[in-house]
């Protein structure tokens, strides 16, 4: 892989399913190499802390102390806090293990203190041994709502945890979208001449990588960028691995196939990368202009983590940098 060491990769993820990519290329690409930018839209306040869903799956899996089972939240957790929580008649429908409460106490008082959102995810970086640049694609305030067919809007946690992505969406509105601004290290990162690849991982196309491309002069940053932009299709063979993505596409109107994905995005997009249950779909994605390559994109292992990360930028490598 012709992965010199002034060459740079800026990934794009949101929750559990970017996280597994996010992790893979860390194992090929050193700290100054590679940078994450990850939803925000996610982030809620709830018992007076400041929630960073998105943020911490990712920060959690790249230090190898996630819950693997369940993709998000800290292994080994216990729930002490949440039991006396709900003695005392507090919420307790969005999960909040002893651990992991440590991460949304320091985030709100650093918040608090004055400090950016992506300062606040560098200290808890560093403290947590993570050596690879995470930010938030803003510092401000992005509250990634679902609109429902019954025209009702719902917060995103609402949805996601406590009505377990039951309710038939219609639509997403990114509140306060229009007044942010990306944060700096995501400026940096998309402005780095030595960035030769922008991978959107395979997260929620809706309410994961959406918002992030939403966020104004993102996608001017893309587009003005040489790095090619690749996307690792989040459907296989016509289901999500994980999550509402496919029962989203459904309530949209959309084909659940990951030919429907690549034409959502198909205004960025130079690459994507199809798994092998879907090579069928190569001719009609490289109609839309997208060149494709096609590999084994579901991550069990660790090492299937490192694989699809290694064939991704190996594909990057074969697409020309753009003029
Ligand atoms: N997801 C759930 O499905 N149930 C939970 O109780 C839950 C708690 C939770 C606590 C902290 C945190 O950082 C993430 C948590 N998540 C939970 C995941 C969260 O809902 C994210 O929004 C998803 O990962 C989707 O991006």
């Amino acid at each position: 892989m012709g992965w010199s060491l002034d060459k740079r990769c800026l990934a794009v993820s949101g929750g559990i399913g970017g996280a597994k990519l996010a992790l893979g290329l860390t194992q090929v690409l050193r700290p100054d190499q590679l940078a994450i930018v990850a939803n925000s839209g996610d982030d809620f306040e709830h018992l007076g802390l400041h929630i960073s869903p998105d943020l911490d799956t990712v920060m959690y899996t790249l230090a190898d102390l996630s819950d693997k089972e369940q993709g998000w939240g800290l292994a080994g957790e216990s729930w002490n806090f949440l039991d006396a929580l709900d003695s005392l008649g507090g919420e307790t429908w969005f999960k909040l293990g002893d651990r992991d409460m440590a991460t949304h106490v320091t985030r709100t008082r650093l918040l608090a203190e004055g400090r950016t959102l992506s300062d606040v995810t560098a200290y808890l970086c560093e403290r947590l041994g993570v050596h690879h640049a995470l930010f938030p694609m803003t510092d401000d305030p992005v509250a990634t709502m679902v609109r429902l067919r019954s025209g009702e809007l719902l917060s995103f946690q609402h949805y996601f945890v406590r009505d377990r992505c039951e309710p038939v969406v219609a639509g997403f509105h990114f509140d306060g979208i229009e007044t942010a601004k990306p944060s700096p290290p995501l400026l940096n990162s998309l402005r780095d001449p030595q960035l030769a690849a922008i991978v959107i991982c395979p997260s929620n196309p809706f309410v994961s990588i959406d918002p992030v491309l939403a966020v104004p002069s993102v996608r001017q940053e893309l587009s003005d960028s040489r790095a090619p932009v690749v996307a690792v299709s989040p459907i296989v063979g016509g289901e999500a691995i994980k999550g509402p993505t496919a029962k989203m596409m459904d309530e949209l109107g959309m084909p659940r196939t990951a030919l429907a994905v690549a034409e959502h995005y198909k205004d960025l997009l130079d690459g994507y990368i199809l798994d092998t249950k879907d090579r069928q779909l190569v001719q009609q994605v490289e109609a839309l202009g997208i060149a494709t390559t096609v590999t084994e994109t579901v991550m069990l292992t660790l090492a299937d983590r490192r694989q699809l990360a290694e064939d991704t930028l190996n594909f990057v490598d074969q697409l020309q940098s753009r003029p």
